[in-house]
């Protein structure tokens, strides 16, 4: 007998099934833009209205470096593909953002998704009337210890702005020292005493040039001046900000042993991922990393090997709180835990998504925290408390957070010669270094 496939039977295909969200869905009405900098800092927060008068949500979509594109991405792209659809889909509305630019994994359209995802998680947690770390699965800890930001043009000066920092109840602080005559990460020649945590960020433009080996003199130093006179009752932790070559973070690493630091931070550049493991055979500094990651395929790896001990994500930058919470559940399984980043160019939106992740994952490690102005909290209420060197929720619904639109428009981004764009760092010769 011949084959004929004409004559074969056609299987049946199953009915699409009706799709999810129901007729009575709550559905999106509007995704619209705020940029604000009460600050001086250049934050995008993205508000989700829906069918339901009066019930929003917001969420942040800060990459202050390039706020317009992630502007054109949210209005000329997110908005039409999903008004319509119903809030209740936080992770059907990830995955179809996801893969409707075919091309994804960047910072700008990570960034304009985390906008949409943060926003609609505030929106879950509004009509549960629940605090967004209850959907999680609910508090394991009362509050997040934090760390923050000491600097200073010499010595003497971190080691005053540590102890004031003590005194305001921080333990765990973060060191950066100017270079004299380079430019550096993290400190500039003339602090100003008051406000460490000015110089979480900063993007002024600079005619001083890198010097590394300098740098790489002058930071076990500072931390034998800190240990010497302030002693072992203070968590300390440094920022190598990628900055250098990476056997020269390796050495950098075992010179800075002996301060028995809480972390060490960014020793590597994303690109150089590969000297992990020679960074583990050489020293047993705790090693934290991941601020610049924007794509899975960077970080994965690095935790199932267990070669970095706290993972850096800057949650916007990896698409929000769904991969976030995500990310999080498998670096338990490592044993590597959580240091979700917290400088001023996250937005009080994104800090309360952070404690949110912070209060309900049992690998949490510390927070970084930003001490906002007044400003910040007058046009971000609810922004989270810091007491006893510690970020506490405020336990209301969603994100706890909210935006005074009026106020924010009262703070434009200020104006920057180009356009608030990292500036150029050089080496002596004229070449560019990485951040
Ligand atoms: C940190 C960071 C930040 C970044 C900034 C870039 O660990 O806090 O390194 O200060 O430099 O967020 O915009
Ligand atoms: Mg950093």
């Amino acid at each position: 007998m011949t084959f004929n496939p004409e004559e074969q039977p056609v299987p049946a295909i199953p009915p699409a099934w009706p799709a999810f969200g129901g007729d009575d869905a709550i559905r999106i009405r509007d995704v619209r833009v705020i940029m604000t900098a009460p600050d001086n800092i250049r934050t995008v927060i993205v508000k989700i209205e829906t069918t339901e008068p009066g019930l929003y949500g917001l969420g942040c979509a800060t990459f202050t470096q390039r706020p317009l594109v992630v502007r054109t991405a949210i209005e000329e792209y997110l908005r039409p593909f999903l008004i319509g659809r119903s809030v209740h889909d936080i992770e059907d509305i990830w995955q179809a953002s996801y893969v409707s630019s075919y091309w994804r994994s960047g910072p700008v359209l990570n960034n304009a998704m985390s906008g949409v995802d943060m926003a609609l998680w505030d929106i879950k947690g509004k009509i549960a009337n629940l605090p967004v770390y209850q959907l999680l699965g609910g508090k394991v800890r009362q509050a997040a210890d934090v760390y923050v930001h000491a600097s200073g043009a010499d010595f003497d000066e971190v080691e005053e702005n540590v102890r004031a920092l003590m005194d305001r109840g921080f333990r765990n602080i973060r060191c950066q020292v100017a270079v004299p005559g380079s430019a550096t990460y993290g400190a500039r020649p003339h602090a100003d005493k008051t406000d460490g945590q000015k110089y979480a960020i900063h993007l002024e433009l600079t005619d001083a040039r890198w010097n590394p080996a300098a740098y790489c003199r002058i930071v076990p130093r500072l931390f034998d001046h800190i240990r010497s006179r302030i002693g072992d009752e203070v968590e300390l932790l440094h920022d190598v900000h990628e900055r250098v070559h990476p056997m020269a973070a390796i050495r950098l690493a075992q010179d800075l042993e002996p301060y028995r630091l809480f972390f060490y931070e960014d020793p590597f550049a994303p690109e150089d991922n590969g000297y992990f493991n020679l960074l583990r055979q050489h020293s047993t500094i705790p090693v934290a990393m991941g601020e610049l990651y924007v794509n899975q395929a960077e970080y994965v790896n690095l935790i199932k090997d267990r070669l970095i001990d706290f993972i850096r994500v800057h949650i916007s930058d990896v698409g929000g709180l769904s991969p976030a919470r995500k990310l999080a559940a498998y670096c338990e399984f490592f044993n590597v835990r959580t240091a979700w980043h917290g400088p001023g160019d996250a937005s009080p939106v994104a800090h309360a998504a952070n404690l949110a992740l912070d209060l309900s994952s049992s690998n949490f490690g510390i927070q970084e925290a930003t001490i906002w102005g007044d400003r910040s909290r007058e046009v971000f209420p609810g922004t989270p408390e810091i007491r006893e060197g510690a970020l506490w929720s405020n336990d209301l619904p969603g994100l706890g957070i909210d935006l005074h639109e009026e106020l924010a428009a009262r703070y434009p981004f200020p104006e920057h010669p180009i356009n608030g764009a990292w500036p150029d760092i050089r080496l002596r010769d004229g070449e560019i270094v990485r951040p």
